[in-house]
């Protein structure tokens, strides 16, 4: 970006929180000014919520930026404190987990039960020679197992790395061999998409290149058969057998916890260490305070995978650390029909449901009768994170899902930044649809332009944060450099997410996508978020794509593709007539400079396992590029699908 990034969206729309939610929030406008006077006094006192076997000296050693120490000299047992003490307070028959597989199975976990198969998980562990410090690998489905697995290590001071279930053999084995990971955990696979899916033959073939690994750990799940070598141990024969007692002792509250690998979408995946006293004090708190969570009543929500750190923190260490009750789901949304997650909502009562903007419109593609057939009555809050979510995307989740009246918490985070950051709080802000408004109390992020000095109201450019926080990457593993590199070098002092952003004329801040999207057009940095919302805002369009394709008059020009909702036809000239109008509709919302040059109706887009929309592979077709690494790609057919219909549809 050489330029300021335009600011070319302009919704006004806004809603205030529901009184009857603010008037008993957990949290209220006098946070930030708690927070602003003494901000390392705030996070001190919110590291309160959590038990500590000693308190700490220092909250926050910054003498040697940016490697952070955290509530230094403390010490903690994370899993005491996502277990034990709901137990010993009395809490043990409190459901932790409403477990649903895909086939329908449920399970029901209490506090009580969590807490001992997490026992016996950390006495197998240990057992099989895990020591504090030592890296267990963890590519599981999404059964309760997962939970247990991160719990255990957790409670023995060894560091997970769950490798979403979903990755190939190469990308295991390359985590695997980056953490040299003594374990693995495994199972022979899961349910999706209504039949079987194996894990265990890809754990077999990375182990096979993974000298480091001494075990490998299998749950049963789906009962086919697996190949079985001298490392493997059966999860119900080894940790089902274990005994019950286990004693959490306390560890240092810079104890590495986990390494999570962000896929990344060219370079080698870096893997981002988090540790415990600061990682689980603002999970936990903002748990509490953007979910207004309630644990006593309130039946909790998180649809995504525990291979992302939405859940690691919004499923395992958030939640759990609060005591609540949460939901926790296999498979897929649409089986065996497209209702599934409204009929979850619906059977549990769930009251706090927190997804992705990629389901939002999926569900927008899916048409809103399916919500509509369900009672969603139970529902008070909403939240939202992954990518932007588009305006039109917003108010599709407040009307179909929440009734008109609930509020949306569009939650900004990273992998490399622990825990929500930028995010409404639900009983103080004022919402406005498709932006995520304000730094957390105790979180100073700001917008700078290119030589680092805040942008004015109405401005744009990119997202940093200029103070360390809580929950921060401590650095990527084995690789301090590439942690400077990467982050702390593009702006002195500064964090550099990597994000572009804008400040409205109330001072909101709207993530605008990742700055290597921008596109720069005549001059002028356009935004794909903007123009994708501008699309999304059509009444015939239920989510887009946007890129810049390099053009021999403007530079670049913006090309989109735009998968339309479900009862429009798109068919021969009806299709060309939407494109003029989406063209014309961009052009009217946006200004002329934002015409798309080309628009594409498709069928689906190319998207991370993680749901996030891949650009690089359409800016490949776009410009008739053979496409690149597509391993990371969620479903491999789309970009065919895509490529084919390529060459009409100027
Ligand atoms: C939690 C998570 C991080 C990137 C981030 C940004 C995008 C996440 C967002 C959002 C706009 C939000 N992102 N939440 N963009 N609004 N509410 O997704 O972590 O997988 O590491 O991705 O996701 O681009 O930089 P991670």
């Amino acid at each position: 970006m050489s330029e300021a990034l335009a600011n070319l969206l302009n919704e006004t729309r806004q809603f205030p929180p529901p009184a009857a939610l603010a008037a008993n929030a957990n949290v209220t406008a006098g946070a930030y000014e708690e927070a602003a006077a003494d901000r390392l006094g705030f996070w001190a006192t919110q590291a309160h919520r959590l038990t500590w076997a000693k308190e700490w000296d220092q909250v926050l050693d910054w003498s040697n930026p940016p490697f952070a120490k955290w509530f230094v000299g403390g010490q903690l047992n994370v899993a005491y404190n996502c277990l034990d003490r709901h137990v010993e307070a009395g809490l043990g028959d409190r459901v932790a987990i409403h477990w649903e597989g895909e086939p329908g199975d449920t399970r029901t976990i209490t506090y009580a039960e969590l807490h001992r198969l997490t026992c016996q998980a950390a006495n197998a562990l240990t057992d099989l020679g895990v020591a504090a410090g030592d890296r267990v690998a963890i590519y599981l489905p999404m059964v309760p197992e997962a939970a247990v697995a991160m719990l255990a290590c957790a409670r023995i001071g060894a560091v997970h790395s769950v490798v979403f279930g979903g990755f190939s053999a190469d990308s295991l084995t390359n985590r695997i061999q980056d953490a040299s990971a003594k374990v693995v955990i495994t199972a022979d696979g899961g349910f999706r998409r209504g039949k079987p899916s194996a894990l265990k033959p890809t754990v077999d073939e990375a182990v096979a290149n993974c000298p480091s690994v001494e075990h490998v750990l299998v749950v049963r799940r789906t009962g086919e058969e697996v190949a079985w070598s001298a490392k493997d141990h059966w999860w119900h024969e080894t940790v089902e057998t274990a005994s019950t007692e286990h004693a959490a002792q306390p560890f240092d509250a810079e104890q590495p916890l986990f390494i999570l690998y962000t896929s990344g979408t060219t370079a080698r995946p870096k893997g981002i260490l988090h540790t415990t006293g600061g990682y689980l004090t603002q999970a936990a708190y903002t748990a509490w305070a953007v979910f207004d969570l309630k644990p006593e009543t309130d039946v909790y929500w998180c649809t995504a995978d525990i291979g992302w750190v939405t859940g690691h923190s919004y499923i395992v260490y958030g939640p759990l650390a609060n005591g609540a009750t949460q939901v926790m789901y296999e498979g897929t949304p649409d089986t065996p029909h497209k209702g599934r997650f409204w009929e979850i909502v619906q059977r549990y009562g769930v009251t706090i449901l927190y997804t992705a903007p990629t389901l939002i419109r999926t569900m927008m593609k899916w048409g809103e009768d399916i919500p509509a057939q369900h009672d969603l009555s139970s529902l008070r809050l909403l939240g939202s994170v992954g990518e932007p979510i588009n305006p039109e995307a917003w108010m599709w989740y407040r009307q179909h899902v929440g009734r008109g009246e609930l509020p949306i918490v569009d939650t900004w985070w990273q992998t490399e930044t622990g825990a929500m950051m930028i995010s409404p709080l639900p009983g103080v802000t004022e919402t406005k649809p498709g932006s995520a408004m304000a730094p957390l109390p105790g979180i100073s992020a700001d917008v700078v332009d290119d030589q680092g000095q805040s942008v004015p109201n109405g401005g744009g450019g990119y997202l940093v944060l200029r103070e360390p926080w809580p929950s921060m990457l401590r650095t990527i593993w084995g690789d301090d450099d590439r942690f400077i590199e990467t982050y702390w070098s593009r702006f002195e002092g500064m964090y550099f997410a990597g994000d572009g952003a804008k400040r409205d004329d109330d001072g909101h801040i709207w993530l605008l996508g990742r700055v290597d999207d921008v596109m720069l057009v005549s001059g002028h940095n356009i935004s794909t978020t903007e123009v994708e919302s501008a699309l999304v805002s059509h009444p015939s369009v239920a989510e887009a794509a946007v890129v810049g394709a390099t053009d021999p008059t403007t530079g670049q020009a913006i090309v989109a593709f735009a998968i339309p909702r479900g009862t429009v036809d798109t068919a021969g000239e009806a299709g060309e007539q939407l494109i003029a109008d989406l063209r014309n509709h961009v052009a009217r919302t946006l200004g002329p400079i934002a015409k798309p040059r080309q628009i594409m109706l498709v069928p689906e887009l190319p998207k991370t396992r993680s749901g996030k929309i891949m650009r690089r592979l359409l800016r490949d077709v776009a410009e008739n590029r053979s496409l690149g690494d597509v391993t990371t790609l969620q479903d491999s057919s789309v970009m065919e699908l895509i490529s084919s219909g390529m060459g009409g549809g100027k």
